[in-house]
């Protein structure tokens, strides 16, 4: 919204929960990342992304909202909030907040009092309610199990696409959506700066709800019928003629490049820029504990299609991290501060706005997760609920978790989030892996991030350079060049554990070096997990 002032910067996520605590309940809260707001500045942010803050029975992290209008009192209070705010804007940054609403939590009041805002629907035809198979159509959950749940009172079911607590909202009803403008005006008017839109492509369902192949709904609710007529009418009534600089980012899972140019097309006014999900959807199969290893040759076209798609027209975000994927450094890496470098760097150089998931800046790996007890969230514990032991390992690689564990501040207990009891355990590699260490050395993950966020700021060509795509079959490097007004830039990145050998124009080696992860050996072969980045 109001000019594009979102393509040079970088967003930074918070997952409150796990940044800072500072009253030693063991979880983090506002006046816990008020302490930290130095530290991001440092950094060189532009923007916070705050997951939810709001009350909530926490099923499932404060995406299940059950007040949209006020604080969870464990992460503070709406004075709390102002005062982070604040201190945000004092530093020249910007705050926006998750939006979560598809769903609320069934605590929230209006899951009682108006029955119409959700989906409810009668047993199949000749079933018997409340039986298994019963359900008004075969669609899954996100968490396992029937997306629907049976209400004795009533008689019927109720629609929820991700947990029991979290029933979807109708958006068919008129009511509803004017409610949520009226909540979403409330926040601007408090002074915050735009929103994060949680899987916002679902909210617009086909009505008739028919059965999907194999209990998969999606065609009915991804992208539904009145997408674009919501997302629309959500700009005129909450955004149009705001005149401050505010960003909207769509969650969108399943969404295609052609509709990602619909929904990011200034001219049509929906959102700024969404979360596509093929890039880290390519290492598994239809289920995400189907696991596989990365193909680097289909990550790159992936990007590639992305880059290509939005280069006329819409706009791309960034992102290997966020508090549902597995800490990318483990994942498309080998859990080293080189590879993390490298991951950042091909990254941050892409066309976009770059995210950064807290304590992805630090090179911040998968956790060492040993039994079930160890894991919290529902997606995870629902998930081994159903498959059994047999699926820890999967959800060692994959579950949520790896990226809620305490941000690793320094190398005391519990890596100096807490100094209660932490409602997950630290990684015990915080004493190696740490703030603390990061920002006083020179070389580390930390400042290499830094050095990208400041590329950012400084370098027009990586904001609006076109994108070309180099050595697209390569296995192991990854490299592109962009161009804009006579400036080139060329990033190449070795995303293996052996040396390679870069087919790119020998001639670049005699232009400035402007990034690099290890001493120049003016040599067209990389060492492992080297990343380069040359100016002409
Ligand atoms: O995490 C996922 C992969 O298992 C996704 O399916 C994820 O559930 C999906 O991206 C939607 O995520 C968002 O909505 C969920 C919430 O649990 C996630 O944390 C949130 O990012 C429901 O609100």
């Amino acid at each position: 919204m109001t000019g594009s002032w979102w393509k040079s910067a970088v967003v930074y996520q918070i997952y409150p929960r796990s940044f800072s605590d500072s009253d030693g309940d063991g979880v983090g809260d506002l006046r816990g990342i008020e302490e930290r707001l130095d530290y991001l500045s440092a950094l060189g942010v532009d923007v916070l992304w705050l997951s939810p803050v709001y009350p909530s029975p926490q099923d499932d992290a404060g995406y299940d909202i059950s007040d949209y209008q006020d604080i969870d009192p464990v992460f503070g209070t709406l004075d709390d909030f102002d005062r982070l705010l604040s201190g945000v804007h004092a530093r020249g940054m910007k705050l926006i907040m998750d939006l979560v609403v598809n769903h609320t939590s069934d605590e929230h009041p209006w899951f009682r009092a108006k029955r119409d805002w959700y989906w409810w629907r009668p047993a199949r035809p000749g079933m018997t309610p409340g039986t298994p198979g019963a359900e008004p159509t075969n669609w899954r959950s996100f968490f396992s199990g029937p997306a629907w749940e049976y209400d004795e009172e009533s008689g019927e079911y109720y629609l929820h696409l991700f947990s029991r607590k979290q029933p979807d909202l109708n958006w068919e009803n008129p009511e509803v959506r004017q409610a949520i403008y009226a909540m979403m005006r409330w926040w601007l008017d408090r002074g915050v700066d735009g929103f994060r839109m949680d899987v916002i492509n679902m909210i617009s369902k086909d009505p008739a709800l028919p059965d999907g192949p194999g209990g998969d709904g999606s065609a009915f609710y991804l992208c539904g019928p009145r997408i674009h007529e919501f997302l629309q009418e959500m700009h005129r009534e909450v955004f149009a003629g705001r005149e401050r600089e505010l960003l909207t980012v769509g969650e969108m899972p399943g969404v295609t490049v052609d509709q990602a140019v619909l929904f990011t097309d200034p001219a049509r006014g929906e959102v700024d820029m969404v979360f596509q999900f093929e890039h880290v959807n390519i290492d598994h199969g239809p289920s995400k504990w189907d696991i596989k290893p990365l193909d680097l040759v289909a990550l790159k076209a992936t990007m590639n299609r992305w880059q290509a798609g939005l280069a006329s027209v819409g706009w791309n975000s960034l992102y290997w991290n966020n508090h549902d994927q597995p800490r990318v450094v483990s994942r498309y890496g080998d859990g080293s501060p080189l590879a993390a470098k490298a991951l950042g760097t091909v990254l941050h150089l892409h066309r976009g706005t770059p995210y950064i998931y807290q304590g992805e800046e630090l090179g911040m790996t998968n956790a060492p997760f040993e039994t079930i007890a160890d894991f919290r969230d529902i997606e995870s514990i629902n998930h081994y609920a159903e498959a059994g032991p047999s699926a820890l390992p999967a959800l060692r690689a994959r579950g949520r978790d790896n990226a809620r564990t305490p941000m690793q501040w320094d190398a005391s207990p519990h890596a100096g989030f807490t100094t209660g009891t932490p409602w997950i355990a630290a990684n015990p590699n915080h004493k190696e892996i740490n703030a603390a260490d990061a920002v006083s050395d020179p070389d580390s993950v930390f400042h290499h991030y830094r050095r990208l966020i400041d590329l950012r700021h400084t370098e027009p060509c990586v904001v609006h350079g076109d994108f070309t795509l180099l050595l697209p079959d390569d296995p192991s490097v990854y490299a592109f060049t962009r161009s804009y007004e006579g400036t080139e830039l060329l990033v190449m990145a070795n995303l293996s554990a052996e040396p390679a050998q870069a087919a790119i124009d020998p001639a670049w080696l005699d232009a400035e070096l402007v990034l690099a992860t290890l001493p120049d050996e003016r040599s067209t072969t990389l060492r492992p997990w080297e990343a380069r980045v040359y100016r002409r």
